[in-house]
């Protein structure tokens, strides 16, 4: 089967989740063309079986806003054509999936039907798409998919609430590739950072206003006032010279690392002891579950999908968005040597439901029945 992939490449977990799915179909054998504006950030496998088609936009000074949105429709329209694939998965509504319609109505003229399957991760339907401007189109380009999928029930609830939805949309949690998130024997690593013992907590994100930055650092000046410990902050976005701030401001400055974007982030899942994730709303949480798969539990805010990942005493604790008190004593409970083996213990058996083994089957499930579906529709 001939698949073409449709996602953000740069930092976020709709394009982590796009790039690692893409490599995991091409490791079975199917044939994957990823079609962005630059190459995925994760792609970084040579593979027969991975393309990359790199859509241009034209400068011109006409073009205050330059058209991505119809330059990647014509470029979905050029692949489908040249590649002959069977089916266009696109990920994050905005403006993948209204694109992929396009192009899939300027095929038809040409009596060529490519069916569209639309992956709903988060923010395209929770914050940006429910904005006036686009929600209108994003209910449209749902509507129209072939096949609609959600990575939560939170998030299908949220789509069906929030939007006049007629389709199915189908459940296919986040996974995790458990061969790559692991516990690596990087003790020489943790202790140059925390050479006393501390322990250590981390926060992996896009640095944006949704995950909070700033309880992740009250929660550790909460923390450290108990006992000693570290802070790895990993990523980077538009909140972190207000972090950076707040570090001075706390005088936290030595305890706190910001470590930038890194590609080998298992390697800093393998050395912490904690991952706080206390975000305003997370349709699934995907750093939570790549840290949980390298033994690390999670303090996290109860908010969107996160009750489906972490569960209450057992991978870690949630509280409500903003307790920072409550998260902090959760945290200090956590790390404490009588239950941290436990709790870590938990996190990776509780990250094996979502291996990417047992996932990407329903992917594969998936597309078969859209691509049954949508022959019917092509014979009526
Ligand atoms: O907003 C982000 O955190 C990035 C965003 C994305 O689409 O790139 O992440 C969303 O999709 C991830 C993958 O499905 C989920 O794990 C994140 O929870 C979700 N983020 C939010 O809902 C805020």
């Amino acid at each position: 089967m001939k698949i073409g992939i449709v996602c953000y490449p740069t930092y976020g977990g709709s394009g982590v989740v796009a790039t690692e799915l893409g490599k995991g179909l091409a490791y079975k054998g199917y044939d994957v063309h990823f079609i962005t504006y630059s190459a995925p950030t994760r792609l970084d496998l040579f593979s027969e079986n991975i393309h990359f088609h790199q859509v241009n936009i034209q400068k011109y000074p006409l073009f205050e806003y330059a058209p991505y949105e119809l330059a990647l429709t014509g470029k979905m329209v050029n692949v489908v054509k040249t590649e002959h694939l069977d089916l266009l998965h696109v990920h994050y509504a905005i403006p993948h999936a209204s694109a992929a319609i396009a192009a899939r109505q300027i095929l038809a003229t040409e009596r060529i039907y490519i069916p569209v399957i639309t992956t709903l991760h988060g923010t395209d339907i929770s914050l940006v798409g429910k904005d006036e401007s686009f929600a209108p189109v994003v209910a449209f380009s749902i509507n129209q998919s072939d096949g609609v999928t959600a990575v939560s029930r939170y998030l299908q609830a949220e789509t069906y609430q929030h939007f006049p939805i007629s389709k199915h949309i189908e459940i296919i949690p986040n996974f995790v590739n458990l061969q790559r998130f692991k516990k690596l024997p990087k003790e020489h690593f943790k202790r140059a950072i925390a050479p006393h013992g501390e322990k250590l907590l981390v926060h992996a994100s896009n640095f944006r206003k949704v995950k909070r930055i700033q309880d992740v650092i009250k929660i550790f000046a909460l923390v450290k006032q108990e006992i000693a410990a570290k802070l790895l902050l990993v990523g980077d976005g538009p909140e972190r010279a207000k972090a950076e701030h707040l570090c001075h401001e706390y005088k936290l400055y030595d305890d706190v690392r910001f470590l930038g974007k890194i590609e080998a982030i298992e390697e800093v899942y393998s050395i912490a002891d904690l991952f706080l994730m206390p975000s305003e709303t997370e349709s699934f949480g995907l750093a939570a579950l790549e840290a949980m798969a390298c033994e690390v539990p999670i303090i996290s805010s109860n908010a969107g999908g996160l009750p489906e990942l972490n569960v209450q005493g057992v991978t870690g604790f949630m509280s409500d968005v903003g307790n920072i008190e409550e998260m902090a004593a959760q945290a200090i409970y956590v790390l404490d040597d009588a239950n941290l083996p436990i709790f870590k213990k938990n996190a990776l058996m509780h990250a094996q439901k979502f291996d990417m083994n047992l996932i990407l089957p329903k992917y594969e499930s998936f597309y078969k029945k859209v691509l049954e579906l949508s022959k019917k529709v092509e014979k009526i």
